[in-house]
């Protein structure tokens, strides 16, 4: 089997990008010292967190001199992500490290003043038609990043590079760039489904750089606009998992987070299995997969969790990203043992996770913050886990649901005015947060939550609504306006969706980033692909499963 060298430097998450590489029929061998760097003919910077931190990694252990040595050796090297970004001669996010500089240009930070920042989801890589690594026009690939060199026509083409872009709002930035021996993107292919393997596929074979040499007079250099309008709207599949009454584990789905069947045996609905509907839902064109863990498994070693097989086995198939949730927080192992957050998310990482999602800890990790008077001490899980794999890798939880009040002065919460009376007519209400999946309601709002856990370095918000769960009557649109209005991070509108006019429905007539269903395709009532199709017909842009 041919071998491609990955460079491990302790970066994290990316399980993924060997799952893909050994999809491609290709074996991984780790580079874990400076000096096997020398024995590697194809070699990987994956790229994980912030730029300072993967720098700096990298210069402590010493590879930063192997590393530029293999390049100039014209040996085939790739980065992802930050290990795009690393080819530059810095980054806004730590001005006092220096990048590789092997690129002229630093990156700045994403504006934020009217989008969500990070810039998260499906995007363009557009070459202009110039062949790159097999980019292609109509295809879309996954992006998550805060920080980017902007586009300037010509800049980078100059140096002799090839590049493709992507446009986020009014900007537009480099999403891959290319010369000779190097190939580096933005964009994780990892998890960009067929398309991503594809350019992996070109980098491996060496094709791709083949395809640079084959066209440097054919094509005139420079990127057109990208007249496709760059980011597509994000539909999330979701699997609430559990085991059932048998001790098998399945996804299940509530109404009004009540999992169990109304008849009189109360059994745990059981709507099919996990990996078998992950795979379905991504073949379907789903942008990510969400598995929330609703049920801790006390009685199982940390180390055993079945959700960690789940993932093992999902992301050998699944090239999306996928994000899990449930019992995130510091705990004690049935051996006695202390296991941090940090740690099981480690475990959800390794397995195959890409983002970990967080609840009831961080409502807990609010209140504290509030009462301690906004101030940080770097303790709570979202910042422990967003430090070690980057803000992006952290998405919280919100399970609100409404409380009616008959003025708006009647609480200190965030109130807003609602459509939807309440049962004495009361035409206020406001969000008030829950933990442990609903059973226990706090003194806090979500606005107050959401704006907590942005301080905190989450790096995106799944916004439940236990009123509207399991519902099919749409999404709480109110409830979505206020969190996007409270916060710069991204917002997946979640619970509700009955039909595909629910998500044409949430994408118009709110901000939302993203939006969730579960029931509606886990009973069979929809597909993604059905969903798609009707915001295509509805001139809103979506990602197309090119498989
Ligand atoms: O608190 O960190 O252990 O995390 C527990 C996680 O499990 C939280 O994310 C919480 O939302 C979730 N959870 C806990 N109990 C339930 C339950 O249903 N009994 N599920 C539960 C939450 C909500 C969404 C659902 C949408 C869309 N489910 O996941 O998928 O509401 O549903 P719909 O499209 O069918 O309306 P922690």
């Amino acid at each position: 089997m041919p071998t491609v060298h990955l460079l491990d430097y302790v970066a994290g998450n990316i399980r993924s990008l060997v799952n893909a590489i050994e999809r491609l029929g290709y074996e991984v061998e780790w580079v874990r010292s400076p000096e096997q760097v020398a024995k590697a003919e194809k070699l990987i910077l994956p790229g994980v967190g912030h730029f300072g931190h993967c720098l700096s990694q990298l210069s402590q252990a010493g590879y930063l001199p192997a590393i530029k040595k293999h390049i100039e050796d014209g040996k085939p090297f790739m980065g992802v992500c930050v290990g795009l970004q690393a080819l530059f001669e810095g980054s806004a996010e730590d001005p006092d490290v220096a990048g590789l500089g092997i690129i002229k240009g630093s990156l700045g930070r994403f504006d934020d003043s009217t989008k969500s920042v990070p810039h998260i989801g499906w995007n363009s890589a557009n070459t202009g038609g110039r062949p790159m690594y097999d980019l292609r026009l109509d295809s879309k690939y996954y992006y998550v990043h805060t920080y980017n060199l902007p586009y300037v026509t010509g800049e980078l083409e100059s140096q002799g590079w090839t590049v493709a872009t992507g446009t986020y709002g009014t900007e537009t930035f480099v999403g891959a760039v290319a010369k000779g021996n190097v190939y580096a993107t933005q964009f994780h292919p990892e998890k960009s489904g067929v398309a991503g393997l594809r350019t992996i596929r070109a980098f491996l074979t060496g094709e791709g750089a083949a395809s640079l040499r084959d066209a440097v007079d054919g094509v005139p250099n420079g990127v057109p606009a990208d007249v496709k309008g760059g980011l597509t709207r994000r539909v999330i599949a979701c699997l609430d998992v559990r085991t059932n009454d048998n001790g098998d584990l399945v996804v299940t789905k509530g109404d009004q987070y009540d999992v169990r069947e109304k008849s009189s045996d109360r059994t745990v609905r059981n709507l099919g299995k996990p990996v078998e509907l992950a795979k379905r839902y991504y073949e379907d064109g789903a942008d990510e997969i969400t598995f929330l863990n609703i049920t801790s498994f006390r009685d199982c070693p940390v180390a055993d969790l079945p959700m960690l097989e789940v993932l093992r086995q999902t992301s050998k198939t699944v090239f999306v990203p996928l994000t899990v949730g449930g019992g995130i927080r510091d705990t004690v192992d049935t051996d006695g043992t202390k296991v941090t957050a940090l740690e099981i998310a480690t475990m959800y990482f390794k397995s195959g996770a890409d983002k970990v999602s967080i609840g009831s800890d961080a409502v807990i990790a609010a209140e504290e913050y509030y009462s301690l008077g906004r101030k940080l001490f770097g303790n709570t899980a979202i910042e422990q886990i967003s430090r070690a794999y980057g803000n992006q890798a952290v998405v919280v939880s919100l399970d609100p649901k409404r409380v009616y009040v008959p003025k708006h002065d009647a609480t200190r919460h965030n109130v807003i005015s609602t459509r939807f009376p309440g049962p004495k007519g009361e035409a206020f209400c406001w969000y008030a947060c829950t933990i442990k999946g609903g059973r226990e309601t706090r003194d806090m709002d979500v606005v107050e939550l959401a704006q907590a856990v942005e301080a905190m370095g989450a790096g995106e918000v799944l916004l439940n609504c236990i009123d509207k769960d399991g519902s099919n009557s749409g999404f709480d649109l109110e409830l979505i306006a206020q969190v996007k209005a409270a916060v710069k991070i991204p917002v997946i509108a979640s619970s509700g969706a009955g039909n595909p006019s629910h998500f044409e429905e949430v994408f118009k007539m709110t901000t939302t980033d993203a939006a969730l269903g579960a029931g509606m395709f886990h009973r069979g009532e929809y597909t993604v692909k059905q969903v798609k199709d009707f915001l295509s017909e509805k001139e809103l842009l979506v990602r197309r499963f090119d498989g």
